[in-house]
């Protein structure tokens, strides 16, 4: 079965708003009764416990020593042990639903992310390191999903305890209920200085730890260059200079958690002490009974002591917050539109193509093309040689539109190029990269990505024997399913290019681009995936780029290229015909083949 490609059945696009938590509320959409339910658990909760102190004072002063019986002191015992099992069941429960949320919230994220990150520009991803985009898929999302996990739910807990006990401490004496929150102000008021302080010492925090990601990955990345150089000492250094800087703005953040607790901690245990010295004082007044002030002692914990957890609740919330914004910033990146364009014919194009004075920059910087005009009929080959740097490469990344030209018109069986559907045209290109890319799959899978039907061996072996790497593969012990390691490392360079050659030629694409596809094949191997080939592009327009006159040379056109603009263009016999680029790089090379044959002649005899 064809893998359906479908986006998340939610557009996090909502999300998105500059109001940081009405966009973390629209991202539980779905889970929002869920979490309200876990809210409701913590309300329950709250009232077992207060409920609990106010049984406490009816025992104590109503009914202890006052002549009951067996039966009610067994009643309120049950009552007591109800009461708790009715907390901790509702605990319980509203953990597990708060985390069913945050479970399903992240989840929801990371696919979103990932699936958006697939879709981003090839302009987004030249500009955007890989380390930022795995620390924002990961921890960034991971302080997203804590915050609605322990943040939120433990703010909800802090606000219902408050609001219960304060008016269960209302209803048995207002003196004590107003003197007990005299200090919460100035609580909140400290709590939202640190809250400040926090946010811009956790975001310094999480941009060096993408940072340290990024030299992690890159340095994995290029083992072999590392070690090759010997740059094993550099490199630690560098890392060990990431790290330090992490450690530094980690400890940064930490002194702020640190100054937080000593200052939170004064306020809350003097108001504790002050509660308690002044209820004791009214117990032996006689102002109020035994029993209120146990109950009061026990309700007012319960209002200072999540106080006191509101400022780390909070400072820790605006990690959560920064986390959101970095999240967003991914999401509100524009996608590349891979369905836009009014032109997708039904079958398939006929490979007509034509340059007219096109010119191209990346990003806004110098032109790397200018005035390349060319036309390729149907089925015709166009070979492009030309110093490294020219901006073949550049030239064919067009066609795919990966890029877009920036002035001038290509248009493909004459109509505009930018009005053709990228997936269509990516689908009738195919496309044999410089550096050729292979997954740590099988190598019958990265032969067989991205045909989207069912391909049969025989198939696969034929694309197979046309890149010339058939046998290659059955030599080896799993033949089709050895796996490829991280990189193909375990294949040689001119092994991934002929692979990566027939994952192209399976795709049967009417247009073929072949970028140096065999630059790291022996002239023989080269002559024999020619050979293959030349049966092959018939009837594909084909795009070969190359180094080697031999490749070229039975190309319709071939255009020379120099610093962004052709210099020459025309068929082997015409370039040959007069002076210029062309002919000098066909004697040069014709030179060395002769040194290299007489040579093998002077050995041998
Ligand atoms: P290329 O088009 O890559 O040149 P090339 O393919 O002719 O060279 P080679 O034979 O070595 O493969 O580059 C042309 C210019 O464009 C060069 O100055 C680098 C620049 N460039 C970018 O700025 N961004 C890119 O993604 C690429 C591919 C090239
Ligand atoms: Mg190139």
């Amino acid at each position: 079965m064809a893998p359906v490609i479908k986006k998340p059945d939610y557009n996090l696009i909502n999300a998105v708003s500059d109001n940081r938590l009405l966009g973390l509320w629209r991202m539980m959409t779905g889970y929002r009764y869920i979490y309200l339910a876990a809210t409701i658990g913590l309300g329950i909760a709250a009232l077992s416990k207060t409920a609990t102190y106010l049984l406490l004072r009816y025992f104590i002063d109503d009914i202890l020593g006052k002549g009951y019986g067996w039966q009610t002191l067994a009643l309120i015992g049950l009552g007591f042990v109800g009461l708790a099992l009715f907390e901790g069941t509702f605990t319980f429960l509203s953990g597990r639903l708060a985390a069913q949320t945050a479970e399903g919230v992240a989840l929801r994220l990371r696919n979103y992310l990932y699936d958006h990150i697939q879709r981003l520009t090839f302009t987004y991803h030249d500009r955007t390191k890989t380390g930022e985009l795995l620390q924002r898929s990961t921890s960034d999302v991971e302080a997203v999903r804590r915050f609605y996990a322990d943040q939120a739910i433990a703010l909800g807990r802090i606000v219902l305890l408050f609001v219960v006990n304060f008016l269960a401490i209302w209803t048995l004496q207002r003196q004590l209920a107003v003197l007990s929150v005299a200090v919460v102000p100035v609580l909140v008021l400290v709590s939202v200085f640190f809250f400040g302080r926090v946010s811009k010492r956790y975001e310094a925090y999480q941009e060096q730890d993408a940072e340290l990601q990024t030299t992690l990955q890159e340095n994995l990345s290029g083992v072999r260059v590392v070690k090759a150089f010997a740059r094993q000492d550099y490199e630690i250094g560098k890392f060990e200079q990431e790290n330090w800087e992490k450690y530094q703005r980690g400890r940064r953040l930490i002194l702020m958690h640190s100054l937080y607790w000593p200052s939170s901690d004064i306020l809350a245990g003097f108001q504790m002490l002050v509660g308690f010295v002044i209820g004791a004082i009214m117990a032996i007044n006689g102002t109020i009974t035994v029993g209120t002030y146990l109950a009061y002692a026990g309700m007012v914990i319960w209002i200072i002591w999540p106080m006191r957890n509101l400022g780390r609740i909070i400072v820790q919330m605006s990690a959560g917050l920064v986390s959101y914004d970095r999240v967003c910033e991914i999401i509100t990146e524009e996608e590349e539109p891979l369905t836009e364009g009014s032109i997708k014919p039904a079958g398939h194009v006929r490979g007509e193509i034509v340059f007219d004075n096109v010119s191209f920059a990346y990003n806004g910087g110098e032109t790397v093309l200018n005035d390349i005009s060319f036309r390729c009929n149907p089925g015709e080959r166009v070979a492009l040689l030309g110093s490294t740097g020219s901006g073949k490469t550049s030239l064919v990344n067009l066609l795919p539109r990966f890029y877009e030209y920036t002035g001038g018109s290509i248009t493909l069986d004459g109509k505009e190029l930018k009005d053709y559907q990228r997936r269509y045209l990516r689908s009738q290109i195919g496309i044999v990269e410089q550096e050729p890319f292979l997954f740590s799959r099988s190598i019958r899978e990265n032969i067989t990505y991205g045909v989207l039907r069912d391909v049969s061996d025989e198939e696969v072996y034929a694309a197979a024997r046309a890149a010339a790497i058939h046998d290659v593969i059955l030599s080896f012990p799993d033949g089709y399913n050895t796996q490829v390691g991280e990189r193909g490392v375990t294949l040689s360079g001119g092994q991934k290019q002929r692979v990566a050659i027939a994952r192209t030629l399976l795709r049967d694409p009417r247009i073929l681009i072949l970028d140096d596809a065999t630059s790291s094949v022996d002239t023989e191997t080269e002559g024999a995936i020619r050979q293959a080939l030349t049966h092959l592009m018939q009837g594909r327009s084909t795009f070969i780029i190359a180094h080697r006159i031999q490749t070229v040379m039975y190309a319709e056109l071939i255009l020379v290229m120099d610093h962004g603009r052709i210099i020459q263009s025309g068929t082997h016999d015409e370039l040959m015909a007069q002076p210029g680029a062309y002919r000098r790089i066909y004697e040069m090379q014709a030179r060395v083949e002769d040194e290299l044959q007489s040579e093998l002649q002077a050995t041998a005899d």
